[in-house]
């Protein structure tokens, strides 16, 4: 059995304003090829197949495209598909009862029955006799009571696999959109983060032994979790953030044969590189000088999108005005302009442990980002609608 792995497309994402549709149809040509090159049995995609919860049409019409050509190409192929946090649940569902007919599945919403949580929707059949546990994101309360998230999650994983080796299927696979703890977070990335800035991790452990190949999606970096070469994130094939730009873009192909899998990176060259000069923030002039060592050419679609980080020491106006002026001719996009303050930063602005998180009043923590943000204060009256906030979600 031949499966392919793949997960945080984002699609519809803008990228500082960048328009990044075809990007996206290079990938997803891209996989169109391989599926059919590889002879693919399974196309598993764990989540975060749109950017948004609300999908421009044009992002809409590419997924369904894409369903509609790879299912046409490749007879045989069955399509499995998880919500993640960053799609709607109802919306990636609705069109389900179309999509069966092509012999592909979508897993989004949590349903529920008059016994608690309806897990026997969450198991799909697959060929030979196997199945895959098709677990969406899964919000708080959308499992069983348990003392934490962590657990709760967990609970539902060994509850379908309980279900799944009771009713005999043989292999079981699992797909999931999870941050599993252990694994590598890109600093800086908040499209990876969770409810709370991505302390939620779920152990490890919540992958049964008896589960031959584990996908999971949320983390945009190809990685196995907590050293088990079965328990995978395949990564997002285009890079989300700055905070990505070095990871290497891939799917997973996982053949399972006999009981044990084979899992090779089908790599994927993006086709539009993020660049972020210099590689360290320095003062203006050095900044110029790596500016116009860059190659001049036409600005398209596919040139590089770039970042520039600058260290300064005091309020220059004319910043942004000199960065353009040197970028003209440039064959790069611009997307930002960074300013470094070269302040000698605090002593006590070490990391912050999940133990100072827990312990930290919201409204301290609030002023101190908004500090660091702004370099300055956080004036009265938003002081007063935060106090406000803060006393609706406490009520
Ligand atoms: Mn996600």
């Amino acid at each position: 059995m031949k499966i392919i792995h793949t997960a945080d497309w984002h699609l519809g994402q803008t990228f500082y304003g960048h328009d990044r549709a075809k990007e996206h149809k290079v990938f997803l040509d891209w996989l169109r090829a391989t599926i059919k090159e590889r002879s693919t049995d399974i196309l598993l995609i764990a989540g975060d197949v749109f950017d948004t919860p609300n999908p421009s049409a044009e992002a809409q019409r590419m997924f369904y495209h894409f369903l509609k050509d790879v299912t046409a190409e490749n007879q045989s192929l069955q399509i499995i598909i998880t919500a993640g946090n960053h799609d709607s649940a109802a919306r990636i569902e609705a069109p389900a009862p179309l999509l069966n007919s092509f012999n592909i599945q979508v897993s989004g919403i949590v349903h529920w029955n008059e016994d608690g949580i309806d897990f026997d929707r969450m198991i799909i059949p697959i060929k030979d006799g196997g199945c895959c546990l098709a677990v969406p994101y899964l919000r708080h309360n959308e499992y069983p009571e348990a003392e934490n998230y962590s657990q709760g999650v967990a609970k539902v994983y060994s509850e379908l696999y309980a279900r799944a080796k009771e009713r005999g299927y043989s292999p079981i696979i699992a797909m999931g959109h999870l941050q599993a703890s252990g694994a590598e977070v890109s600093v800086g990335d908040s499209s990876e983060h969770l409810v709370i800035g991505g302390m939620e991790g779920i152990e490890a452990t919540f992958a049964s032994e008896g589960i031959i190949y584990t996908a999971l999606g949320h983390l945009h970096k190809a990685q196995r979790v907590a050293h088990r070469d079965n328990v995978r994130y395949s990564g997002a094939p285009l890079p989300m953030s700055f905070a990505e730009r070095r990871n290497r873009q891939s799917v997973t192909e996982v053949i399972i044969e006999d009981g044990s899998c084979n899992i090779e990176k089908v790599e994927f060259e993006t086709p539009v590189k993020l660049l972020s000069i210099p590689s360290t923030p320095q003062p203006l002039d050095c900044v110029l000088e790596e500016i116009a060592a860059l190659e001049t050419g036409e600005i398209r679609w596919d040139s590089p999108l770039l970042e520039v980080r600058v260290l300064v020491s005091s309020v220059d106006t004319m910043l942004r005005q000199s960065i353009e002026e040197a970028l003209e001719g440039k064959a790069v996009r611009l997307t930002r302009i960074e300013a470094v303050s070269n302040i000698t930063r605090n002593d006590d602005e070490r990391p912050m442990t999940y133990d100072d998180f827990k312990n930290s009043d919201p409204k301290e923590l609030m002023k101190d980002i908004f500090k660091r943000e702004n370099k300055m204060e956080m004036p009265d009256h938003l002081s007063l609608l935060l106090d406000e906030i803060i006393k609706e979600v406490r009520a």
